[in-house]
């Protein structure tokens, strides 16, 4: 039975389940969708219209959030969630951190504004549409990237001893911002940085991240530190 992962490639939500799939060892297909040009019945599979959505034979699941969990209980091993309750709570609510406080704060303002609709428009960005990034990254987003540093300590992991959905999800979009051009500074944020180096390392994450590199990671190289 064959598991499909229908979006963009480049959204957050679709790679952190691209990547999940991954650390699961689960083989998937991916087929791109976009959300704002769907194909014909596209409301019939996602009734809200977003992305992704996950075939599994004749079954759909929406969400990146859903269709986590729903992997999760179809294929145990390895899990991705912590056993332990209060590590599970940690870990849902760093998915809900990110997917409901840090994108829709870094999604519009830096990696649409800077990079999708430049693309689409075939026109770069304006010097007001720059500082305006700018502006978002430190003073809405800077003290999101603080509670995140705390959050990782010494840590290898954001919970418990080993990879969770808590990791997979923070690492996702930050791709997104490291296509717009921004990073977490290594001198303010060291462990934050080291800890998404690692991540998108993995055998998970690079292969997707060296596919959507050449298309969306121009604006990268402006990343010195
Ligand atoms: N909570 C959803 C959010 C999905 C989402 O917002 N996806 C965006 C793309 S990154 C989308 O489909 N936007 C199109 C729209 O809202 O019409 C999830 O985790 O899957």
């Amino acid at each position: 039975m064959s598991l499909v992962v229908l979006g963009g490639g480049v959204s957050p939500f679709v790679r952190k389940v691209r990547v999940f799939l991954a650390e699961k060892g689960q083989p998937s297909q991916h087929e791109q969708v976009n959300p704002f040009a769907p194909p014909a019945g596209w409301r019939e599979i996602s009734p809200l219209g977003r992305i992704p959505a996950l075939r599994d034979g004749d079954r759909v699941v929406n969400d990146s959030s859903v269709i986590c969990q729903y992997l999760e209980r179809r294929f145990p091993d390895p899990s991705l969630y912590p056993k332990d309750d209060y590590e599970f709570a940690r870990a849902l609510w760093l998915e809900e951190f990110i997917d409901g406080g840090f994108v829709p704060l870094a999604g519009p303002k830096l990696f649409l504004a800077l990079v999708l609709r430049p693309l689409m428009t075939q026109t770069p960005p304006d010097a007001a549409t720059e500082a305006a990034a700018q502006k978002a990254w430190d003073e809405e987003i800077a003290p999101l990237l603080d509670y995140l540093e705390r959050e990782l300590g010494d840590r290898e992991w954001l919970v418990g001893d080993r990879i969770s959905i808590a990791d997979i999800t923070v690492a996702s979009p930050f791709v997104n911002a490291h296509h717009a051009g921004f990073a977490p500074a290594r001198k303010r944020w060291p462990k934050l940085r080291a800890f998404l180096d690692r991540m998108w390392k993995r055998p998970s994450f690079a292969p997707l991240i060296a596919e959507e590199t050449p298309i969306f990671g121009k604006r990268a190289e402006r990343i010195t530190d």
